[in-house]
């Protein structure tokens, strides 16, 4: 099988603790991380299954099915990262990273598009407008066999979007994107 300079070597059969522990993160070529064109979607949040805060400390806003279906046709399911604004809570944009998938480890049956802002909110902002602007793409989604190890590899994908986003001048982004 071969693959591509960005996926990670592992073994689908063997997602776990140690294929996690074989996994290089750091991306051969950064040309190959940022999109070449970033995709905007915006829309309102809806609920979801309620996991993000509770089983991973971890909170996702998650788009309805109708952003979901404006993603480009070739769009690859896995973990990104870029910037997101939530307009009524502040003009402030913000980094983030976001899963667009299928949840392997709930298999899930329907794609989900959720994105963990990297910021602190005093309160849940459910039904109104999130923006985000996906910039680059972080690995595909793998299964685990516990939950610690994917708020493990959650918690890197943070740390990793943070490293990666301020290497890169974002203000003409925000300002196409993000100024209303
Ligand atoms: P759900 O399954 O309903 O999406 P989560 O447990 O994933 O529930 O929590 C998501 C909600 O938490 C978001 O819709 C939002 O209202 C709130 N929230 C608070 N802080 C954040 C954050 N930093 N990033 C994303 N959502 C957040
Ligand atoms: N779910 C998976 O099943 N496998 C993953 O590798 C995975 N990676 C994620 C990475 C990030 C940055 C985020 C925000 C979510 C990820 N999820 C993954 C989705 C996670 O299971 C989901 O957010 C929770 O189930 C809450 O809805
Ligand atoms: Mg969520």
């Amino acid at each position: 099988m071969s693959s591509s300079p960005l996926l990670p070597i592992i073994n689908p059969d063997k997602c776990g603790d140690e294929a996690e522990q074989k996994i290089e993160r750091k991306p051969r070529s950064l040309t190959m991380l940022w999109l070449d064109h970033p995709i905007f979607l915006f829309g309102d949040v809806v609920k979801g299954f309620g996991r993000g805060s509770k089983q991973l400390g971890i909170p996702t806003a998650n788009f309805a099915e109708s952003v979901i279906k404006s993603l480009p046709k070739n769009f690859k399911t896995g973990i990104y990262f870029g910037l997101a604004q939530v307009p009524s809570y502040s003009q402030e944009v913000f980094n983030m990273v976001m899963s667009c998938g299928w949840n392997p480890f709930y298999q899930n049956e329907k794609l989900s598009a959720e994105t963990h802002i990297i910021h602190d909110f005093p309160n849940e902002f459910y039904g109104v407008e999130l923006r985000v602007l996906i910039a680059g793409y972080i690995r595909p989604e793998w299964n685990f066999t516990h939950v610690k190890h994917l708020i493990k590899a959650i918690k890197d994908d943070i740390a990793f979007a943070e490293k990666t986003i301020c290497t890169k001048d974002m203000a003409k982004w925000k300002r196409m994107f993000f100024e209303s």
